[in-house]
């Protein structure tokens, strides 16, 4: 007998920005992501909103205007994604393509008739979409005009894309998410809520109201959704990463228990939960604020309580250590966050440390505290693949890596935990989100594409796509 439930959810995610291109076409206007370039200068921008930067819409043709043409290729992509068996695929809609400049009463046709169009793909192949509202990329109007999520009119502009995507696909789409790894403002909220240097983003007052107005419009969300069918679910999306104390100092015990409460809850007590929570006041302080310096309504904060979303998606790819004395401990990048090196783990080739077990420590976490059904909606490896001279990719660090990752999954499932679903991230290779690069890779799908944008772009499958497509005939690994 399979560790997994039957029907779970096997698939994959991606995000439009990442991998559509077609940045103009459709009438799609502009997103905060086109205005990004790739390599250094990007990471420096989403981790340091201060940082010298001017957005120059015409400056950057490659990555994001380009992607991997999923806009002109999805039936290909999804034929492949119906070959390895996917039960589900997790993808974005891009607001711009909907809402070109955001602010718009009526939306764009042309940019619904292409989701449309991939929807009807995807269910053709009895593959059942699980849709993001929003990843990553607010129009670039809202964030220029309007400064990004921490102004309030974007709540209603938010509440109406909802609504329009929500009502055309309520009869063809369960599975919905509001925002994108909400949590990761914390570190970048260029890319979380739209916030760019004239909009004072490190200041975190800011971030705190875009975050209040975020969960204003995500219970917006899920109220539309409660209206048009009772079968519809609706998750947040949390980035989840595992945090251990360095050692069994009480000093680094309180300050773990800080950082899961700071990083890894917060955002989910609102959505989850539907209040903030106690610790609220703990972490405003720690930045001079009190909760009077948010604009927070009675009202709304009754729409929190009355519209919590019904399951926790997260992304899981690594852990991380908390150590407050001042021992040297080299610093190592996770998920572009810092942290600690932990002694007892490898870390991937950009840092991320690699922590299989805590995957089951996170599903376990977060079934305890919110006794709701979870969902790992991105997971997998970034690794540089050497394809042969027939494109071929023996990828079998990524296999081990999925592998320990499954086999976490399983055991929480033993522990009681309510498992959904698993999507690894990036099924097919595509635009990484923090180098804006080619070169980090997660597909089980060989994209021929390189960091310059050269490339034929075809297709080619990897070692990892026979074997995931095992797993799912499977449904799990084989004992
Ligand atoms: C998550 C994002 C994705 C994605 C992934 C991998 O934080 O939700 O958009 O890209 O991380 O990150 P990267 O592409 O930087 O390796």
């Amino acid at each position: 007998m399979s560790a997994f439930p039957e029907g779970f959810l096997w698939g994959g995610a991606t995000a439009a920005n990442q991998l559509e291109g077609g940045y103009q076409e459709g009438g799609r206007g502009l997103s905060i992501a086109d205005a990004l370039p790739g390599g250094k200068d990007r990471f420096k921008i989403v981790s340091q909103p201060d940082f010298d930067w001017t957005i120059d819409e015409t400056k950057y043709t490659y990555p994001n205007h380009v992607g991997i043409d999923f806009y002109h290729r999805y039936k290909e992509d999804i034929a492949l994604f119906a070959e390895m068996g996917f039960k589900c695929y997790r993808f974005s809609i891009a607001w711009s393509r909907v809402f070109p400049n955001g602010d718009e009463t009526e939306p764009n046709e042309a940019g619904l008739k292409f989701y449309d169009n991939v929807i009807d793909e995807c269910l053709a192949h009895d593959i059942q979409p699980v849709i993001t509202i929003s990843h990553y990329e607010l129009p670039l109007d809202l964030a220029k005009k309007y400064g990004g999520w921490k102004n309030h009119y974007l709540i209603e502009f938010y509440e109406r894309f909802a609504r329009t995507v929500l009502t055309r696909y309520a009869d063809k789409v369960k599975y919905w998410m509001t925002f994108n790894e909400i949590n990761s403002a914390a570190h970048f909220p260029v890319m979380g809520q739209g916030m760019v240097p004239s909009t004072g983003a490190n200041d975190k007052k800011n971030v705190f109201q875009a975050w209040h107005n975020q969960f204003v419009a995500s219970a917006k969300a899920v109220k539309i959704a409660r209206e048009l069918r009772k079968d519809l679910h609706v998750g947040c999306m949390i980035l989840y990463a595992t945090s251990y104390s360095y050692d069994s100092n009480p000093k680094n015990q309180l300050a773990n228990l800080q950082q899961n409460q700071d990083f890894n809850f917060f955002c989910g007590d609102v959505q989850v939960r539907g209040e903030y929570p106690a610790y609220t006041k703990r972490l405003l302080a720690k930045y001079g604020l009190t909760f009077d310096d948010l604009q927070i309504t009675d009202g709304e904060l009754a729409l929190l309580k009355q519209y919590p979303v019904d399951y926790i998606g997260f992304s899981y790819y690594m852990s991380m250590a908390v150590e407050t004395t001042d021992r040297d401990t080299s610093t190592v990048a996770g998920n572009l966050m810092g942290g600690v090196k932990n002694p007892f783990l490898k870390a991937s080739d950009w840092g991320w440390q690699i922590d299989p077990t805590g995957l089951r420590i996170a599903l376990n976490e977060l079934y305890d505290r919110y006794q709701k059904p979870l969902f790992v909606v991105e997971n997998g490896l970034g690794a540089v693949d050497k394809p042969d001279e027939n494109f071929y990719v023996a990828d079998d660090y990524r296999i081990d890596y999925l592998k320990a990752h499954i086999k976490a999954m399983a055991g929480a499932i033993a522990d009681g935990v309510d498992l959904m679903g698993y999507t690894p991230w990036g099924c097919i290779d595509l635009v990484s989100a923090s180098t804006g690069e080619m070169s980090k890779r997660y597909g089980f799908i060989y994209v021929d594409l390189d960091d310059q944008g050269q490339g034929t772009l075809d297709r080619y499958r990897k070692k990892s796509f026979y074997w995931y497509q095992d797993v799912i005939k499977n449904n799990g690994l084989e004992k």
